[in-house]
């Protein structure tokens, strides 16, 4: 493993040091001959050339929620921490470094959790200070370069390209954006470099906690070479397992097979493999994916009070959030619902999703039970619903690319098309109309997208912070 501690002097010497360690790291799993090894090192110390077309790196927090409340409550620290709710159904959204060696991690149940590590410490999320970590991050990243594409909330791409001038070699660029990191929250960040975003994420994903991992450019190849295949970014267990069969194990097998007998085994994505394989990626960092949420809320003509009434507008509203998510290629990991009563106080709650969507009715079912927690406080004039926590879809979906879209995904996408088609509402559920034939009085839609960070947005969305929005 390599702490970032490694790569501190930074010389065009130290940068190669580095590099040799690095290599050797990932060799050592990879039962290259010696020799091999030493010819690669020869080819790597005399190629010489140290600029990069593009200098990108990936950045993701460590054991983001669980050191978010090591930082908060001193006794955390140091002891293995699980966030998740209390319940024995429940389950981990992500386990300290402290847990990990029980083998305790995100997704698996409370239950099985303690069971693994019987003296962990659970402990309720708090999305609200999730969120606002997040957004102080985001803005330290953006201090080191105009073009960040955040991808969750602990995790970003940031386009370095050009930057050298200000800050020094990729290395002493990882290091800088650490410190800062470190410096503005108190959390440790991990951090990969690389000349493209596909090897960038891998490299980060390689070496945590605490990690920075440069792979230079003329090494792209060679360092991608040893590693499974299940590391490139999209092969889930279904793929993983077709490149098996087909006898590629490794990513250098990947790039050493034939391009056309993978395209006519793999379709286009097999080419698409072959070229990241080989260190191809032409993915630009995207700044302009950058969207905290988005959302769709409607002043009523006519105040709601009954479940019922609110589903109605629920049910709009998320199908019309789904089909820009779908739009974008976005999913989300959160939704939240806003209320606003007669009196014009707002109410607001939200909850996790997990796994991640875009779909309408999944969207839909979270927002009614959130509806219903608040339905005390009504009558309505507002209802509104927004998805947030976005992800680019590729980003971390496991994409199974040869499944068959999921059926309701199918149904949605559908819609979508007729809908862009011919009008935007011109299929409507049933249960959206009235008995007289007309969709429910609204007055004019206010669809919102905010692109502000959370902790700016607007103070009128109010969400209770502390609360445990019920995850399960
Ligand atoms: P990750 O970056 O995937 O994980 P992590 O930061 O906890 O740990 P690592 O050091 O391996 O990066 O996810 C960021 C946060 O997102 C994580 O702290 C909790 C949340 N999360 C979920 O809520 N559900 C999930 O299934 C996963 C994977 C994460
Ligand atoms: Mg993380
Ligand atoms: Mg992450």
């Amino acid at each position: 493993m390599f702490s970032s501690g490694q790569v501190e002097d930074l010389g065009e010497k130290s940068r190669k040091r580095y590099n040799f360690k690095n290599f050797f790291g990932v060799s050592r799993n990879a039962a290259l001959a010696k020799t091999d090894i030493e010819q690669r090192l020869l080819n790597m110390n005399t190629a010489g050339d140290t600029r990069w077309p593009h200098i990108i790196a990936h950045a993701d927090m460590d054991a983001f929620y669980a050191s978010v409340e090591q930082l908060d409550n001193p006794e955390l620290r140091g002891k293995p921490v699980l966030v998740g709710p209390r319940s024995q159904r429940g389950v981990v959204l992500t386990a300290s470094y402290e847990a990990r060696p029980f083998g305790c991690g995100s997704a698996m149940s409370i239950a099985e959790a303690m069971r693994r590590c019987p003296h962990a410490v659970i402990v309720p999320p708090r999305f609200e200070r999730y969120t606002k970590v997040s957004a102080r991050i985001m803005r330290v990243f953006d201090n080191f370069s105009p073009r960040v594409e955040p991808l969750s909330l602990d995790e970003a791409f940031i386009d370095m390209s050009g930057a050298e001038d200000l800050f020094g070699p990729p290395a002493a660029m990882g290091r800088r954006i650490k410190d800062a990191v470190r410096e503005a929250t108190g959390l440790n960040v991990t951090i990969g470099l690389a000349s493209t975003k596909h090897v960038a994420k891998i490299a980060s994903a390689l070496h945590k906690p605490d990690g920075l991992t440069v792979v230079e450019h003329a090494e792209t190849r060679a360092w991608l070479a040893p590693l499974a295949v299940k590391r490139i970014w999209g092969v889930g267990p279904k793929m993983e397992a077709r490149l098996h069969a087909l006898g590629l194990k490794t990513i250098g097998d990947l790039a050493r097979s034939d391009p056309r007998t993978l395209a006519l085994q793999l379709g286009q994505h097999g080419t698409h493999l072959h070229d990241l394989a080989n260190g191809r990626d032409p993915q630009q960092v995207e700044s302009s994916r950058r969207e905290w949420s988005i959302g769709s809320e409607r002043t009523l003509e006519q105040d709601v009070s009954t479940p019922e009434q609110i589903e109605v507008h629920l049910r709009r509203a998320a199908d019309r959030v789904s089909a820009r998510l779908r739009n974008k290629r976005l999913h989300a990991r959160g939704v939240r619902v806003k209320l606003k009563t007669t009196s014009f106080q707002l109410h607001s709650r939200q909850a996790r999703l997990d796994p991640a969507t875009e779909l309408g009715e999944v969207l839909f079912r979270a927002s009614r039970n959130l509806a219903a927690q608040m339905i005390r406080f009504g009558p309505f004039r507002l209802v509104g619903l927004a998805a947030f926590d976005l992800a680019a879809v590729e980003a971390d979906t496991q994409l199974d690319l040869f499944a068959e879209p999921p059926r309701q995904n199918r149904l949605e996408t559908t819609l979508d098309k007729l809908n862009s088609r011919f009008g935007r509402d011109t299929l409507k559920r049933a249960r959206d109309l009235e008995r007289n034939g007309t969709v429910m009085g609204t007055a004019p839609t206010l669809d919102f997208r905010s692109s502000l960070p959370p902790d700016e947005e607007p103070a009128s969305d109010r969400s209770l912070e502390g609360e445990d929005p019920g995850w399960d």
